[in-house]
């Protein structure tokens, strides 16, 4: 494979590492934990993995000796810059306990460990993915590991292969079902240990105990670039606005990371939308509004982010979205009926009829490409797949629509071209930046020392992250510790908290303190492209959301 220039010299990187990794490690144990909610339940579904205490690494003065590990890894969901250095991390820090140790990578995702599709990871291997993007090392896939069928394949192949533990990088889904799987093997006796790895670009998979996930730095930088290109455009051809959605599935972290970072003239929250109840109506005027005000200062251009999940947490659209989910379920008969349809006139008519009366009038007043796009394939949990909904070009056309409106009454004459942009595939596989680089290397080295400790159903951690990396902490903490209970298909299940913007978090307390300065004043700040090597104030700087939330 040819390589690039970049590629050849960000591959001698050597990753910085916290202090208690440089050496040899021990692990001191703290206090007994509990889930951060729904103690019982959560308690009663995992008796043997619950309560357990928070691990910290530090020096030590003795070399561990180990028997030998083999250990197997799982790349699962989305890509997020980083995943190789976590798998490499575990390489290195297995062959240094005991060179005779062996990881081995499942392919694909969960499914590689239930359809027993494996490869030896080698030194050759990891030497070609050290630092580098992508999860094409082994491969990533979005299986869910829910049944006990699925569990006892994988021990098979556990077996056959003496693998004594598993690490599973994913997010809140996967990391839950890691625990669910660490307990069902701790209850059969079998041998094989568990642990989880915090990953995900959409920055949701943090608490108090993980500051972040990894993935959503890089991803960050990579979006905040190509948004500040963007405003440079604008700025020097000043006709258009150009209206930006970001990846990120519910959360809106990194929409609100890159407003931190570029200084927009809008930026939607989607959590905010939810909290002051907004109709889309109302989410539209207030955009039209905001142009409008640049307009009289003959300003008409601008950039407005827009969060992939915005239009799940307008409380009207997600009732109708609900009830969506509920017409169309797979194998259903309305489900069958609705497939049966020949023509999209027609699909339309039986969906407003089956729809209660209020969705019904949400759904006719969408542009019709929109509705469209609301009754397509659902996700594996039957979901509709919101990275799919074109949000960025339905606000564009109803603020359009409104804006004719305003001028036919005589209230405004506004010009107002819009492109539309959609960033998230673009930041997943990027090159990691030096903190993800960094941080990856660090989880993938703990979780190893983790599993050569023999525990199970924790994660990976490693904190005090805006400090310089030698400070970092290392750890793990019990997955049941990030619990409670959720409404999932119906039915209550232990699952890690999902986190969402907060009202009351630094990060939107200093955007909102903000935001209507940069409306009306073009502010726009150009991050420019990752640097890999250069000051430490450029190379290493973490988000601006770690900072805030950070900051004592
Ligand atoms: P993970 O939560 O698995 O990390 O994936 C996040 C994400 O990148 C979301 O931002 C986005 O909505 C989704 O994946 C897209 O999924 P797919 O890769 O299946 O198109």
């Amino acid at each position: 494979m040819t390589k690039s220039a970049l590629q050849i010299e960000r591959a001698k990187y050597t990753p910085k590492m916290p202090k208690a990794l440089q050496g040899n490690v021990k692990i001191v144990s703290g206090k007994s934990t509990e889930s951060v909610a729904d103690q019982e339940e959560i308690k009663k579904t995992f008796p043997n993995t619950y309560g357990m205490p928070i691990l910290t690494l530090e020096k030590s003065d003795d070399a561990v000796i180990t028997k030998v590990l083999n250990v197997g890894v799982i790349l699962s969901g989305g890509q997020a810059p980083g995943g190789h250095n976590v798998i490499s991390g575990i390489f290195d820090a297995l062959k240094k306990l005991n060179p005779a140790n062996r990881l081995y990578g499942f392919l694909g995702g969960p499914s590689g460990l239930v359809l027993h599709n494996y490869i030896e990871l080698t030194a050759e291997i990891i030497e070609e993915f050290r630092n580098t993007g992508g999860f094409d090392i082994i491969g990533s896939g979005r299986t869910k590991l829910e049944e006990s069928e699925q569990y006892d394949k994988g021990l098979e192949i556990c077996k056959k292969l003496s693998i004594s533990a598993v690490v599973i990088i994913g997010g809140d889904d996967s990391n839950t079902n890691a625990c669910v799987l660490a307990e069902y093997y701790l209850k059969k006796k079998s041998g094989v240990q568990v642990i989880g790895c915090p990953k995900t670009i959409d920055g949701d998979l943090k608490n108090e105990m993980i500051e972040t996930s990894f993935g959503f730095d890089t991803a960050c930088k990579v979006y905040s670039e190509l948004i500040g290109n963007i405003m440079r455009d604008a700025t020097s051809a000043k006709k258009y606005w150009h209206f930006i959605k970001l990846m990120g599935r519910s959360a809106s972290h990194i929409g609100l990371e890159c407003a931190l970072q570029t200084q927009p003239n809008i930026c939607l929250i989607s959590e905010e939308v939810a909290y002051k109840e907004q109709t889309l109506q109302q989410i539209v005027d207030d955009l039209v509004r905001t142009i409008t005000k640049r307009a009289v200062n003959n300003e008409n251009f601008g950039v407005a982010l827009i969060p992939e999940g915005l239009i799940e947490f307008i409380p009207e659209m997600k009732i109708l979205i609900e009830e969506l989910n509920e017409l169309l379920a797979e194998g259903s008969a309305t489900a069958k009926a609705f497939i049966a349809i020949a023509t999209d006139d027609d699909k339309r008519e039986f969906v407003i009829k089956h729809l209660s009366e209020a969705s019904g009038k949400v759904f006719k007043v969408l542009p019709k490409g929109i509705a469209k796009q609301l009754t397509l394939d659902r996700d594996p949990h039957g979901n509709v797949q919101v990275s799919r909904i074109e949000t960025e070009k339905l606000l564009i056309e109803m603020v359009e629509k409104q804006l004719s409106i305003l001028k036919k009454q005589g209230i405004a004459k506004v010009k107002f071209s819009a492109q539309n942009h959609f960033f998230g595939y673009e930041g997943r596989c990027a090159v990691p930046s030096n903190f993800d680089a960094d941080y990856c290397y660090a989880l993938g080295q703990t979780a190893a020392i983790l599993i050569a400790d023999g525990k199970s159903g924790y994660m990976a951690s490693v904190r005090n992250t805006t400090k310089s990396s030698d400070e970092w902490v290392a750890g793990g903490v019990p997955i049941t510790m990030m619990m409670n209970m959720e409404r999932r298909n119906g039915v209550m299940k232990p699952v890690i908290q999902k986190a969402l913007v907060r009202m009351d978090g630094e990060p939107f307390k200093a955007f909102a303190a903000k935001r209507d300065e940069w409306a009306i004043h073009t502010s726009f700040v150009y991050p420019g492209p990752i640097q890999y090597w250069g000051p430490a104030t450029v190379c290493d700087a973490t988000t601006k959301t770690l900072q805030l939330e950070q900051k004592s």
